[in-house]
């Protein structure tokens, strides 16, 4: 019953409803050679306009250092990556609802627990965990599950400084991710919309893997509330529903952890959700995918979302059909 309902909003909310009717105009002028350009024009104006400036005006986060694992591409604006965003705790669905919904959401004081099997467990005030680490930019791609992507300018951390200070005993596998429950600051925890918390966990290697990074910031400002402030995780190789937002807990375990979503429609989510343009998501292709504000598949989606040469290696021997 759960998992009908979320998936029923799910495919109505996948596009805003100004877009949505300007793409139903579009086509009825009936145009298809207009595609290209006029779609991209289109997806502008339904957006809100032609503002270039970058950031969203938030705090500046200090001392970032660029990395050469950042892509070459040019990231997308601010204003699209922070208005087509997924939150549950916010609102369902794909879209403008996280941004709408979050405009009181406060992200400090903040906690965060580390436990399980580590020698250094602890609670952490934000500031205090990120401070023995510097803060990188890190220009990654973005691809969602439901097949649009970004190109997105995070700063963080790598997770692996996070790991090697936790100092994980040896029988740790895997480290789960979970988000914040609280009521008052996240509207739709007092629905059944989804479990809660809100869990991802990644195998130790992966997570150990230079890549994957603790997001704090966007565009050099720490991150506004509908991108997973003030901390969440970035994975880039991997669907984005990996990506756990709003973090409060991390800990270290031996068994492999049950995600949320997989938790919710295990047939359509697993745990590894590596980015395939080969295997279909039951009820879509994932071979393309629409780097916003396209309305179209402009885009051919890579394996590993493109990270395969920094990546496959991880899952040397395995079935992707079977973990996916
Ligand atoms: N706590 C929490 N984390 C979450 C989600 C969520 O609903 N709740 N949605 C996930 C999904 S499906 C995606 S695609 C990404 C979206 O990240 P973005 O909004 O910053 O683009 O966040 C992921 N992290
Ligand atoms: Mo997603």
């Amino acid at each position: 019953m759960l998992i009908k309902k979320a998936a029923d909003i799910r495919s109505s909310e996948i596009t805003p409803k100004n877009v949505y009717l300007r793409r139903r105009e579009f086509i009825q002028a009936g145009s298809a050679a207009l595609a290209g350009a006029g779609i991209v024009a289109a997806g502008w104006n339904a957006w809100g306009g032609d503002a270039l400036a970058q950031g969203g005006g938030l705090p500046k986060l200090p001392n970032i250092k660029k990395s050469p694992l950042s892509t070459s591409e040019a990231p997308s604006e601010y204003q699209y990556i922070t208005s087509y965003n997924n939150f549950y705790e916010f609102a369902p669905g794909a879209g403008d609802g996280p941004k709408k919904n979050s405009g009181k959401f406060k992200a400090t004081p903040w906690t965060i627990e580390v436990d399980g099997l580590c020698n250094k467990p602890g609670k952490y005030q934000l500031e205090d965990f990120i401070k023995p680490f510097t803060l990188e930019e890190r220009i990654y791609r973005f691809r969602c599950v439901e097949a649009w992507s970004f190109v997105i300018p995070w700063v963080g951390i790598p997770l692996s400084e996070f790991i090697k200070r936790a100092e994980p005993q040896g029988k740790a596998a895997y480290l789960e991710m979970t988000t914040l429950v609280d009521r008052a600051r996240f509207p739709m925890q007092s629905t059944d919309l989804l479990e809660w918390p809100y869990k991802e966990g990644l195998r130790l290697d992966e997570a150990n893997h230079p890549l994957t990074i603790l997001a704090v910031g966007l565009y050099g400002e720490v991150l506004p509330a509908q991108n997973g402030a003030p901390i969440r995780l970035v994975v880039p190789w991997k669907y984005g529903f990996k990506g756990v937002k709003s973090i409060v807990r991390m800990r270290f375990v031996e068994k492999q952890p049950i995600n949320t979503w997989q938790a919710m429609a295990r047939n359509e989510y697993g745990f590894y959700a590596n980015v395939n343009p080969m295997v279909d998501h039951p009820r879509w292709s994932q071979a393309r995918e629409k780097r916003l504000p396209s309305f179209i598949a402009n885009h051919r989606t890579e394996m590993f979302n493109g990270y395969a040469d920094q990546v496959q290696s991880l899952y040397a021997g395995m079935d992707l059909r079977r973990n996916f």
